[in-house]
């Protein structure tokens, strides 16, 4: 989709995860607080937005973040529809958010009926080897993504972030980025290809 203002293309993508994983803080630290754009009250999500130039054109990059957790069930739709790409976050120093990571790609896939260029995030490494409960690996982590490509065949990525320190954390969101704007190019051109 493209911007009517200024034509710059819009790129929407979603970030999905348990509660308390650390998603808001993770587009609070690669935004800043100024950016947020909107609120949409009825649905509860915070959009936020970021101009970024990508290959010589401008994109305007939108982010969707859910303002609160437990009104999530009646808005999913209108949430994840026509996303983009996917930021899906959860945190090592809680398993039970790994564990539900699968699900939350499934709901994802069953609100969209495909699955966009996703990122799969492990965040809070600044906590390693501090916690006294069980985390989880780096390897766990490139074990479940790649396990993703595999059978989905949708581009995704792994990475390990910290909200809290800002570790790739803007390496996060321009990985996720170059993934939608290839997919979109690929978009681009079978539809050039496909005009009689
Ligand atoms: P959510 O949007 O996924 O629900 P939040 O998660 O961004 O609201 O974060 C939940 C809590 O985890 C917050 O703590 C936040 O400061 C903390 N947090 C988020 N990311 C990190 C990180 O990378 N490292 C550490 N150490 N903490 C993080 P509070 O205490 O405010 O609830
Ligand atoms: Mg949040």
């Amino acid at each position: 989709m493209r911007d009517q203002d200024d034509g710059s293309i819009i790129l929407k993508a979603v970030l999905i995860g348990d509660g308390a994983v650390g998603k808001t803080s993770m587009r609070r630290n690669y935004l800043g607080e100024e950016f947020i754009e909107g609120h949409l009250a009825t649905i509860g999500v915070d959009l936020a937005t970021k101009r970024v130039l990508y290959d010589g054109e401008v994109i305007k990059f939108i982010l969707w973040d859910l303002a609160g957790q437990p009104s999530f069930e009646q808005v999913r739709g209108h949430y994840y529809h026509g996303s983009n790409g996917i930021i899906l976050v959860y945190s090592i120093t809680d398993p039970t958010s790994f564990d539900n990571a699968s699900k939350w790609l499934v709901e994802a896939y069953r609100n969209l009926g495909y699955l966009p260029p996703t990122i799969i995030v492990g965040n809070k490494v600044d906590l390693r080897g501090t916690t006294n409960g069980p985390e989880v690996t780096t390897e766990q982590g490139v074990a479940f993504t790649e396990h993703f490509i595999e059978k989905l065949g949708v581009p995704a990525r792994f990475i390990e972030t910290s909200a809290k320190t800002g570790e790739n954390i803007s390496t996060a969101f321009h990985s996720l980025l170059e993934m939608m704007a290839e997919a979109e190019a690929k978009k681009a051109e079978q539809t050039v290809f496909r005009r009689p």
